[in-house]
């Protein structure tokens, strides 16, 4: 299996889930940094305020910060390309609403993406994951509010003109296609319909129509970002980026395939073919009309869509799921903040995501040959309790088998033809979770002693994987062993 020369190998982080630091140097507070811990079987909580005695994980996260010199030389020891992070709007633009940005936080970015460039490191930045300043919830229910879109290409404008000619690689909103569901469409687009009172974050007050008004102001937003993007920098590309959240039919009952079409649909292509195609699809008409959904359009978003098509597409891949009208002897499955009914073929990780390595192929097949854009996987893992072993170390070999089965089936999607350019893991470092806000869900080549009862020192060590990865950037995905 060969992938292209110049593939882009490297790892992915979200600045809300490793930087900590989450009132230093001017930083102001984004709808994270209300997010409490949680587990598996206990939603994590937004709380109005901060709660006095409550845990909120982003507050220090694992320091990055202060540690952000010593993790890029870990990053640049395993050979790394590419590093996927993003920057916290809320360091740039405290509450969302100044007219200034805060120099401190323009300038951490600047000092991180130098440390990148020291080791040749290509940085990919998310402008927007999951850290939609509260101020912006609060006043405007996010991106509910038409105004939400001058705030947002306000903070692009500051953050293309200020990286110009360091920057490469752009992604407007993380997994916005998350907005389709009810807890996504409060981290995706920040509509969070009831701000007086704590939120179950997987049960919130939800509203479609105020979710899916919010995501087409974030097309729109998107789209201006893009078309200045260009002008800024005519060397920026500018992706989009979605949660490919694979699903298949569960029989061949030609309703179980009408079902999946239905759900693929709305949860894996809407969102791309707006933002790729530069135009919404039909099909979502009939979406709308049956759930009473109204979105009011200005006279200029069509154009504004259609000349702001991204220039690449990418994705988030961690597991899949079936859909059937038979429910009768199916069983449910967990997954990234959604779920779905299982597949008999698959297992599932320790937090009951089905594992589904040649899911993967298919999607990137599937995407490609709907867009023929250039695709870089921007997020794969495996998210796990890791223990020391006797020796001290952790031997992680249920993460390598992971990853390698994974990178053997981009590696079968390029022989089909795929245009794929990249792969960046999820939490290359381990960091917080974003669904349940633990540490104990670890996904890193690189384990960090910090624990979700507060204790921990925040050094750093090499996992069985770290070396296994290196090796895997240096044969450029041939030495997969
Ligand atoms: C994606 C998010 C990431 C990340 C990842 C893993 O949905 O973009 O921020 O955290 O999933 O999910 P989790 O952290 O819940 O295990």
């Amino acid at each position: 299996m060969s992938f292209p020369k110049g593939f882009l190998w490297g790892g992915a982080t979200a600045a809300n889930q490793l930087e900590g630091a989450w009132n230093e140097d001017g930083k102001g507070v984004s709808i994270s940094d209300l997010s409490t811990g949680g587990t598996a079987t206990q939603s994590k909580r937004i709380t109005p305020h901060l709660e006095e005695g409550t845990y909120y994980p982003s507050h220090v996260a694992i320091d990055h910060y202060h540690h952000y010199k010593e993790d890029i030389k870990l990053f640049a020891e395993m050979g790394f390309k590419v590093y996927r992070f993003s920057i916290a709007w809320t360091r740039i633009y405290p509450t969302g609403f100044e007219d200034e940005p805060n120099e401190k936080g323009l300038q951490f970015y600047d000092n991180l993406i130098d440390e990148c460039r020291k080791y040749n490191i290509e940085p990919l930045i998310t402008i927007c994951h999951y850290e939609i300043p509260w101020e912006i919830v609060k006043r405007n229910n996010g991106f509910y509010s038409r105004e939400t879109i001058d705030l947002f290409t306000k903070y692009c404008r500051t953050i293309f003109e200020r990286y110009k000619g360091k920057v490469k690689y752009w992604l407007t909103f993380n997994e916005i296609n998350n907005g389709t569901n009810p807890a996504g469409g409060v981290l995706a687009c920040g509509v969070l319909n009831e701000t007086e009172k704590p939120t179950e974050f997987m049960h919130p007050v939800d509203d479609p129509e105020k979710r899916f008004q919010a995501l087409h102001h974030e097309f729109v937003a998107s789209a201006l970002a893009v078309k200045m993007a260009h002008e800024i920098d005519p060397n920026y590309k500018v992706g989009c980026m979605q949660i490919m959240a694979t699903s298949y039919p569960l029989t061949p009952d030609p309703q179980d395939q009408i079902l999946n079409q239905q759900h693929n649909r709305r949860m894996n292509w809407f969102c791309s073919d707006v933002q790729c195609r530069g135009a919404y699809p039909t099909y979502m008409k009939r979406y709308f009309k049956e759930h009473n959904i109204t979105i009011k359009m200005e006279p200029e978003d069509a154009q504004i869509l259609k000349e702001g098509p991204v220039d690449f597409y990418t994705c988030s891949y961690y597991m899949s799921f079936c859909q059937t009208v038979h429910t009768e002897n199916t069983k449910e499955t967990a997954g990234n903040m959604m779920g779905g009914t299982a597949n008999p073929y698959l297992k599932a990780s320790d937090w009951g995501w089905q594992i589904d390595p040649i899911g993967l192929r298919y999607s990137l097949n599937e995407i490609w040959d709907r867009y023929q854009l250039p695709i870089m996987v921007v997020e794969n893992g495996l998210g796990a309790y890791d223990k020391k072993s006797e020796d001290g170390k952790i031997h992680d070999d249920y993460r390598i088998d992971y990853l390698r089965q994974h990178i053997q089936q981009m590696g079968e999607a390029v022989e089909d033809g795929v245009d794929l350019i990249g792969y960046t893991t999820w939490g290359c470092i381990d960091l917080v979770s974003a669904s349940t806000g633990e540490y104990a869900k670890r996904y890193g080549f690189i384990y960090v002693n910090r624990f979700d009862d507060g204790t921990g020192d925040f050094s750093r060590e090499k996992k069985d994987s770290f070396y296994w990865y290196k090796k895997v950037i240096a044969s450029n995905g041939e030495d997969l062993d």
